[in-house]
C-alpha cells in the first residue's frame, strides 16, 4: 500500500513538473484570442473571477499575457474593463475579445454580453485601451443579446471584417479606420451568414433537433489561400470545429471536429488559432485548474501541424501542452518575475511604479522559467522585492524543486510590500541551457512581492 502511495506521489510529481495547462495559473483565464506582433505573441483573455455570482459567467475586465518563446509567458495583467465604456452600465459580461494591429494602432473587438460588440484602440497591444466611439461598435442589430465573440480578420487586398453571434453567425466589412464600417451591404451593414449543413455540419441538439454544429466563438484566418472559420460547436458542452472556403465571405463547407469533448474541458469551449515561428497553435480553454467549474475557466494551448491538403487533425487537450521553446530565455537582461512557465500558489499584483509583480507568496510556492540560456555560467543572481514581513527566501534549483541547488537569496523586511530593494546573492557557477524553480521558503506568513530578476 505504502509503495503504491509513493508511486503515485512520484507520478504526480512528474505529472506536475511536465505540465503546461493551463498557461496561466495566477488567475483564471478564459476566450484566449491569440495575436502574433513583432515576434511575440500576445494573448487577450476574458478573466472568470475567483468568486462566482449567481453560479454565472463573472466577468468584469480582460487580462493579457506575451511570449517569445510558446513556454514562458509574461503577465501584463488587466489590459481594459467594462468601467472603459462609459455608456454601458453592464457591471458584468466583460466576453471573449480579440485584438489586431493596424497601421500602428492596436483594436481590441469586445463584447459586453447584452450591450453588443464595441471597440477599444491604443498604441500598444497592452493598452492603455480608450474608446475611441463612446457607443457600440456594431449597431442595428436583431438582438444584441446574441451579439458576441467578435473575430477580426484583415484580407490581403486590406479589407477587414468583423464576425460574430451566438448562435447565429454575421459579419461587418470594417472600414480602413477599424472602428466604423460599410453600411451599404448586408442589413444596414450586417451581412448574415447562412447556417446550413454543407457549411457548418449537423448534429442533434437538446430536444432531439438536429441542428447545425456552429454555436459561437468564430475565429476566422486564411492560409495558403484558404479560408478558415473555427469555432465552438455542438454546445453544450462545446466541440471545436471548423469550416473552409475559397472566399472570406463563403461559401463554407463543414470539415469536423478539431477538438472533442474531455472530462478536464469546461461546458464551454473557444479557439484562436496563429502560426508562430514556423510553428502552428491551437488555445483554447479547459476548467482544470478550478477542479471542474465551468465559470472558472483556463486557457491552454497545443501544438499542431496541418496535413499537406490543409486540414486540420483532431487535436487532444493535453496537459503536457507546449513542452518544446521556441527560443531559448537570456537571463543576463532583466526578466520580469510574473513571466512564468509553471506557478504553484502565487498572484500577480499591479502598482503604478512597478507595473505587475508576483504576489502573495507563501513558503514552499514556486514559480518555473523554461529554457534559461546560461550561457558559459551565471555566478549571481539579483532579485527586486519587496516585503513588511518576516520577508524570507528565494530558492534557485536546476530541472525540478529537488534539483542541484544554486544558490539562496535572503530577503527581509524592507518597510511595506512596495518598499522595493534589490537583494543579490551568488550562484553555483552554471551553464547551458536549464529551467530553472524559483522556490519561496519562510514563517507561515505572506512573505514577500517579487518584481524582477537577472544574473550576472
Ligand atoms: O466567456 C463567456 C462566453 O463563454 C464566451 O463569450 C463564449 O465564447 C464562451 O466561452
Amino acid at each position: 500500500m505504502y509503495k503504491r502511495i509513493v508511486l503515485i506521489a512520484v507520478f504526480m510529481g512528474i505529472y506536475l513538473l511536465n505540465a503546461q495547462n493551463p498557461i496561466v495559473q495566477t488567475y483564471f483565464t478564459a476566450d484566449p484570442a491569440p495575436m502574433v506582433y513583432d515576434g511575440t505573441v500576445y494573448v487577450y483573455t476574458t478573466h472568470d473571477e475567483d468568486e462566482t455570482v449567481d453560479n454565472f459567467f463573472t466577468m468584469f475586465n480582460w487580462r493579457c499575457y506575451s511570449t517569445s518563446d510558446m513556454v514562458n509567458w509574461t503577465d501584463h495583467g488587466v489590459v481594459a474593463s467594462l468601467d472603459d465604456f462609459a455608456w454601458s452600465d453592464k457591471t458584468n459580461g466583460a466576453w471573449a475579445p480579440q485584438g489586431i494591429e493596424r497601421n500602428g494602432k492596436f483594436y481590441l473587438y469586445c463584447p459586453i454580453h447584452g450591450d453588443g460588440v464595441a471597440v477599444l484602440v491604443s498604441d500598444s497591444p497592452t493598452g492603455p485601451f480608450t474608446d475611441p466611439l463612446g457607443h457600440r461598435l456594431v449597431q442595428d442589430s436583431e438582438n444584441v443579446w446574441h451579439d458576441i465573440d467578435p473575430t477580426v480578420f484583415i484580407d490581403d487586398d486590406g479589407q477587414a471584417y468583423l464576425f460574430w453571434g451566438n448562435p447565429r453567425l454575421f459579419f461587418v466589412k470594417l472600414n480602413e479606420d477599424m472602428i466604423s464600417y460599410d453600411r451599404s451591404i448586408g442589413n444596414n451593414g450586417i451581412v448574415a451568414v447562412e447556417m446550413n449543413h454543407e457549411a457548418f455540419g449537423t448534429h442533434e441538439g437538446r430536444g432531439g433537433q438536429v441542428r447545425t454544429t456552429y454555436t459561437e466563438g468564430p475565429w476566422v484566418y486564411k492560409r495558403n489561400n484558404l479560408y478558415y472559420l473555427v469555432y465552438a460547436a455542438a454546445g453544450i458542452p462545446e466541440y471545436i470545429a471548423y469550416s473552409t472556403a475559397p472566399s472570406i465571405e463563403g461559401p463554407w463547407t463543414y470539415r469536423g471536429f478539431i477538438m472533442e469533448r474531455a472530462p478536464h474541458l469546461a461546458f464551454t469551449n473557444h479557439p484562436g488559432v496563429i502560426d508562430f515561428k514556423g510553428n502552428s497553435y491551437l488555445f483554447y480553454h479547459s476548467h482544470e485548474l478550478s477542479g471542474g467549474e465551468g465559470f472558472k475557466r483556463s486557457i491552454c494551448v497545443e501544438q499542431f501541424e496541418y496535413k499537406p491538403d490543409g486540414t486540420i487533425p483532431l487535436i487532444e487537450p493535453s496537459k503536457e501542452g507546449v513542452s518544446q521553446s521556441v527560443a531559448n530565455l537570456d537571463p543576463y537582461q532583466r526578466v520580469e518575475a510574473e513571466t512564468i512557465a509553471w506557478s504553484e500558489g502565487l498572484k500577480t499584483a499591479h502598482n503604478e511604479e512597478t507595473g505587475i509583480y508576483v504576489s502573495q507568496i507563501h513558503n514552499n510556492d514556486y514559480l518555473v522559467v523554461k529554457s534559461v540560456d546560461f550561457g558559459k555560467g551565471a555566478k549571481s543572481f539579483e532579485a527586486s522585492v519587496a516585503s513588511a514581513s518576516a520577508g524570507g527566501n528565494i530558492e534557485l534549483y536546476l530541472g525540478g524543486v529537488d534539483g542541484e541547488l544554486l544558490g539562496t537569496l535572503s530577503v527581509e523586511n524592507t518597510g511595506g510590500w512596495n518598499k522595493w530593494k534589490s537583494k543579490s546573492c551568488k550562484l553555483k557557477k552554471t551553464s547551458g541551457v536549464h529551467d530553472i524553480y524559483f522556490v519561496f521558503k519562510g514563517g507561515e506568513d505572506e512573505l514577500f512581492n517579487f518584481d524582477w530578476w537577472k544574473m550576472k
